[in-house]
């Protein structure tokens, strides 16, 4: 596997904060060399010398010309977060200081870091499986609740404990239809075939869960976007600045005045949705623009998770968007602009009533949207699949449980069940890369990452 890195000892550096002016930079090192680099360039204790763990005050220099007092940080190797040797600098936080620190170690034999290369090296290094490893990319990416959590317990193992177990009872498995293959001549069965039927359907019901709960993790992880599409004038520009709190989209009694789509994110109890106000649907225009805007519309609703379809109850004409009734799974009808009736009336029930001009319903609104997006409450103990690469892998791997059953349906021998059998194992390896991971995928996983993760 040491072949995805051809500079594997090299000892890499990189910005570890925000680039930028902030209060501290942190430069990090990782490798073999790291500490005795840094060494070369501080002032100070000798931090070969110093245990794991430690701290230290210096003055960093390069060719006699101080560049900043900085504190050093080592961890030795093991215990780091690659595994290798650590030193992190914790510098004043001026661009010119992070160049010239980053720069001073470059000259003494550092390599600047790839993106996502401290974490890929942990990965190499037995520091995490590479679920845990995308984790980290999602716990950095993470701007909602949700997706903070998930991405935690999947960093904490969560994912990777509940695989390594699936794997451990099917590679016993595996290991007592081998050992029958040895006594062929024999015809005896190490393995009980109905032990292993509910071995195999215990699997099954395990992976269908996880896919399950990919649709949930997708929506955790992408946000859930929301058209909100309705005739013009029904007041989508007027809800869309009602659901954000605040006057985002240009609200007028001009039929036609959104032209083009406005999106803004909008968290609702931890959760990200992606707003989308769209020009007003009519059903015959001349006009050009306002054509391009309702095709816009239309894409942008048959993108969407969710559509909010906004009724003006005073309009008299209340005919449907037809081309919407495909789409009414996924519709949530709302009626707007009941302040204006001269008394309180009922809707039936799937329908909610709202005044987005006077904000009445819109919370109840925001909770129906998070039900119908969640369907009841995020349980973060529970694993959530949230990447399509996994998603993938435990698809395939439902594939060759289904295959091994059919195998035993039509009493195949051990040594034709065996290969269905590993071929589970594998894909369930490809998620942890327990087994040996494409070079191609590694890449475009840790090239996600930032440098200097
Ligand atoms: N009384 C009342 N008026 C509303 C309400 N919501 C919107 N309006 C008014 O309806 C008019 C149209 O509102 P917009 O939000 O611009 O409507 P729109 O659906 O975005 O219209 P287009 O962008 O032209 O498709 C404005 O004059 C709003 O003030 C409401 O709940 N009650
Ligand atoms: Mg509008």
């Amino acid at each position: 596997m040491s072949s995805v890195l051809s500079d594997w000892n090299d000892t890499i550096v990189a910005l570890a904060t925000a680039p930028g002016v902030g209060a501290i930079a942190v430069i990090r090192l990782s490798g073999e060399q790291s500490i005795s680099i840094a060494d070369r360039l501080f002032r100070g204790k000798k931090l070969e010398d110093q245990p794991s763990h430690t701290l230290h005050v210096g003055l960093l220099e390069r060719d006699g010309n101080v560049i900043d007092e900085v504190v050093a940080a080592i961890y030795k190797a093991p215990r780091s977060y690659t595994g290798e040797n650590i030193v992190e600098f914790s510098c004043h936080g001026s661009p010119y200081i992070q160049q010239q620190v980053i720069e001073a170690c470059v000259a003494i034999g550092a390599r600047l870091a790839k993106p996502g290369e401290f974490t890929q090296r942990a990965f190499l290094n037995g520091k995490m499986d590479l679920a845990q490893a995308e984790a980290v990319a999602d716990l950095i990416a993470a701007d909602s609740k949700a997706q903070q959590q998930t991405a935690l317990q999947q960093l904490r193992g969560g994912f990777s404990g509940e695989l390594s177990q699936l794997r451990d009872q099917l590679i016993n498995f595996a290991a007592l239809i081998e050992l029958e293959l040895d006594f062929s001549e024999e015809d005896v069965e190490f393995a009980d075939r109905e032990q292993f039927r509910q071995l195999i359907a215990a699997l099954k019901s395990r992976i269908t869960t996880l896919l399950d709960s990919f649709q949930l993790g997708n929506v955790i992880k992408n946000g859930v976007s929301v058209a909100i599409i309705g005739k013009p004038n029904a007041g989508k520009s007027t809800l869309l600045n009602a659901l954000l709190n605040e006057e985002r989209a240009i609200v007028s009694d001009i039929a036609g005045t959104t032209r083009d789509s406005i999106e803004e994110t909008l968290n609702i109890k931890g959760v990200l949705f992606r707003l989308i106000d769209t020009a007003g649907i009519r059903q015959h225009t001349t006009d050009k623009i306002e054509n391009i805007g309702m095709e816009r519309s239309r894409q942008n609703a048959g993108k969407a998770n969710i559509i909010l379809h906004l009724v003006d109850v005073t309009d008299p004409d209340q005919s449907a968007i037809d081309w919407l009734q495909p789409f009414a799974h996924k519709t949530i009808e709302v009626l707007n602009k009941t302040d204006q009736l001269a008394e309180p009336k009922d809707f039936p029930a799937p329908a909610i009533a709202i005044s987005a001009k006077k904000n009445t319903g819109i919370d109840a609104l925001k909770n129906l949207m998070y039900e119908k997006a969640i369907g009841g409450t995020i349980q973060t103990e529970n694993t959530i699949v949230t990447n399509a690469r996994h998603y993938d892998a435990l698809s395939r791997m439902m594939e060759s449980l289904l295959a091994i059953e059919k195998g035993m349906d039509q009493h195949l021998t051990g040594d034709l069940l065996t290969i269905d059998i590993r071929r589970a194992l594998h894909y369930l390896g490809e998620i942890t890369g327990q087994v040996e991971t494409d070079r191609d995928i590694l890449g475009t996983i840790f090239g996600k990452f930032c440098i200097g993760k």
